[in-house]
This record gives structure tokens, sequence and C-alpha cells, in this order.
């Protein structure tokens, strides 16, 4: 009988008494791509981003009537700090590693970050290691195969798919669990969090500039609700609608317009094929990428070190092995003609 799957890490070798591996245990390495399933809706979750959108439409009509200029131009601030506290720290430094980061940066993307409230980045770092391990099976958290709004926000309003709970068990966490900057945000998570993306961002411009308080709070909300919008098409767009240069035979796509709103991270062709760059981005292109700018300044002055990247003849000839034959920067064919 093969051995039960869920009891050994997932990616270890199955083998069966006789030690040859069983190809009823390999099959179960691989994880369904997407089974017939009931949704375990969570109604609190509805409520809560009913409660969201009804705010961020609200948040457009006064950023178009009554709102006062400073709160619009305050919140948009937030917004890319969050945005890159999202980027450059949950995603390329604690979930890919793809560049070290000293103490003082540490704490600074963890407090951008936390002004994103994706989560605690402990539990975002989880999830995302799950989507790049098992992209588009159902032990990815938003499974694309799923369908556009499944993996842009329903992931979020349902139960997750057991697959993702116990292959979950065996990805390792060690560096995030030993890491005190992000035990310390996942302990105060509640307090902290509600503070810095909620509270601060009402009560400042109440406070000095004589906002009216209604109209700062439902900015602060819907532009924490759009911010969420701008990631989750990452997970949907750009699984879907774009250009396959890297890998014809994955979901995931180059996708321009997500590139500009997420400040770099739609180029996810490429990302899917070389997490580990940490320019998220192919050839040195950089265009859209404010994230690989602030990194980059932050490894001028020595905070940010060990970057990785790819080197580009290593890109260009998998792009001639696995790609789909475009080529959006020009890049790609100009020196394989040479
Ligand atoms: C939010 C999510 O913030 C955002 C994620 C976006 C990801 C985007 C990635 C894109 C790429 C990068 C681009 C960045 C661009 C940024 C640009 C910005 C402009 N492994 O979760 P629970 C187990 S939403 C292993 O409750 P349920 C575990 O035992 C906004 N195990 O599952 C866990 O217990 P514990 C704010 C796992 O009950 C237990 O299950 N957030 C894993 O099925 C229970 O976990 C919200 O609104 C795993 N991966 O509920 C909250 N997962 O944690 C939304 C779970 O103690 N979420 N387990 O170890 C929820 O309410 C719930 O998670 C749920 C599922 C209802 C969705
Ligand atoms: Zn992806
Ligand atoms: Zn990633």
């Amino acid at each position: 009988m093969a051995p039960d799957v869920t009891e050994q890490p997932v990616g270890d070798t199955q083998v069966t008494e006789n030690g040859i591996v069983s190809e009823d245990s390999l099959e179960k390495l691989v994880a369904p791509q997407a089974e017939p399933r009931k949704y375990d809706i969570v109604y609190k979750n509805l409520v809560t981003f009913g409660y969201g959108h009804f705010c961020m439409f609200y948040a457009i009509y006064l950023g178009f009537t009554t709102a006062l200029w400073p709160t619009i131009f305050f919140n948009y601030v937030i917004y890319i700090l969050a945005a890159v506290g999202v980027t450059a720290g949950t995603h390329r430094l604690w979930t890919h590693r793809a560049y070290k980061a000293k103490m003082p940066l540490q704490i600074i993307l963890m407090l951008m970050n936390t002004l994103a409230f994706q989560n605690t980045a402990m539990d975002w770092v989880r999830d995302h290691r799950m989507h790049h391990r098992y992209t588009d099976t159902d032990a990815d958290p938003h499974n694309a195969v799923r369908g556009f709004f499944y993996s842009h926000m329903g992931w979020l309003l349902v139960r997750k798919h057991r697959e993702v709970k116990t292959r979950g068990k065996y990805i390792d966490m060690s560096d995030i669990h030993a890491n005190p900057v992000l035990r310390f945000q996942k302990k105060y998570a509640i307090p902290f969090i509600g503070t810095f993306t909620f509270l601060l961002p009402t009560l400042i411009p109440w406070y000095f500039w004589n906002e009216d308080l209604y109209t700062a709070w439902y900015i602060a909300v819907g532009r924490y609700v759009l911010n969420l919008h701008g990631t989750f098409l990452v997970n949907s767009a750009a699984h879907m609608w774009g250009n396959k240069p890297y890998d014809k035979y994955i979901k995931p796509t180059q996708n321009l317009p997500v590139s500009f709103i997420t400040f770099g991270e739609g180029f996810h062709n490429y990302h899917h094929v070389y997490p580990w760059d940490y320019r998220t981005a192919e050839l040195g292109n950089n265009n859209l990428n404010m994230t690989t700018l602030f990194i980059d300044f932050f490894a001028w002055i020595g905070w940010a070190y060990d970057l990785k990247t790819v080197p580009d003849e290593v890109i260009r000839s998998r792009a001639a092995r696995t790609g789909d034959g475009s080529d959006l920067w020009g890049h790609i064919n100009e020196k394989l003609k040479d």
C-alpha cells in the first residue's frame, strides 16, 4: 500500500517497503488542479468585505466632491508606502529571500507592511510560498484554475481547500518563525495593524487639517481596499492575461497594467520562473519597477545586500527553450541573433 502522503513532507521521496518509489505515491505528490468542491462561505468576511467596498465607492465619491486635497495626498503616500512594504518586504525579502536586509530596513519594511494590513507578514509568507510551490493547483491558496473571481478575492471569502492545509504543514517557515521583527508584528497584530492601517490615517487628517472625521475614515478604508485590489490583480489578471516569454506551459503572464499598479510585480511569467530574482523582472528592465529602485537605494546605503539576480544569458536561453516567442522589451531576440 502506498504511504499516506499527509504523513510525510511533500517533496520527500515516497518509498515503499522494498525500497521502490511507488507510482501511486508519486501521483499523490501532485496536488489536484481543481477538483469539484463545495465552498464553505465565511459570512463574517462577506460582511467586512462588503462594508469595505461600500467605503471604497463612497471614498471615490468623496474624493471628487468634499474631501480635502491634503487628505487625498496623504492617503496616496500611505498607499505607496503600504504597497512597497508588501512588494519589497513580505514578497521579495521575506517570502523569496531575494536579498538580505539589515535590522533597520527590516523594521522600516515591517512598519510599511503593517500599513497594508494583508494579514500578518508571517501568514502572507506561508500562503505565498504555497502559491509558488503548488501554483495553480488546489494546494495554491488562490488557485487561478478556479477563475478570475476566486483567485482575485473569492478565496478570502471561503475556508481554504484541505490541500492547502495538509500540504502547508510541510512548508519550511523556520526563517520566518526565527525573525524577531515578524514575531513582533504577529504578537501585536490586532492593535498594531488596526492603529497603523485605520486609526492614525483617520485621526491625522482630522486633527492636523480639520478634515471631516467621517470623510477621513471612508477615505482611509477606501484607500486600503483599493490597495488590496491592486495586490489581488497579481493573483488574478497576471495569471490570465498577457505574454509568456519565459514559460508558455504555466499560467502566470507578463501584464504591464498590473506591473504599473503594483510597482513592478506584474512581470509574473518571469517571476514564476525565477522567483529569487530581487527585481521580479527580466533583463535589467526596471521600467514600472519602483520596488527595485527602492531596494537599489537601500543597497546603495548598505542596508540591503546579497541582491540575487539571474544572468541575462540564462534568461535568454530559457526563453528560447520554453518561451512563447514574444519579446516585450526587444531584449531577448536581439541578443539571440548575435
Ligand atoms: C489579505 C490577503 O490581505 C492578501 C494576500 C495577497 C497575496 C498576493 C500575492 C501577490 C504577489 C506579490 C505582489 C504584491 C503586490 C502588492 C501591490 C500593492 C498595490 N499553510 O487562514 P485560516 C491552517 S486579505 C499551512 O483561518 P480557514 C493553519 O493551521 C485582507 N497551514 O483558514 C491555520 O492556523 P494558524 C485582510 C495553513 O479557516 C488554520 O489552517 N485579511 C495555511 O480556512 C486556519 O487558517 C482578511 O480579511 C497554509 N497556507 O479560513 C482575512 N493556511 O494560522 C482573510 C491555513 O494558527 N482570511 N492553514 O497556523 C481569512 O479570513 C481566512 O484565512 C479564510 C480561510 C476565511 C480565507
Ligand atoms: Zn503567481
Ligand atoms: Zn512571489
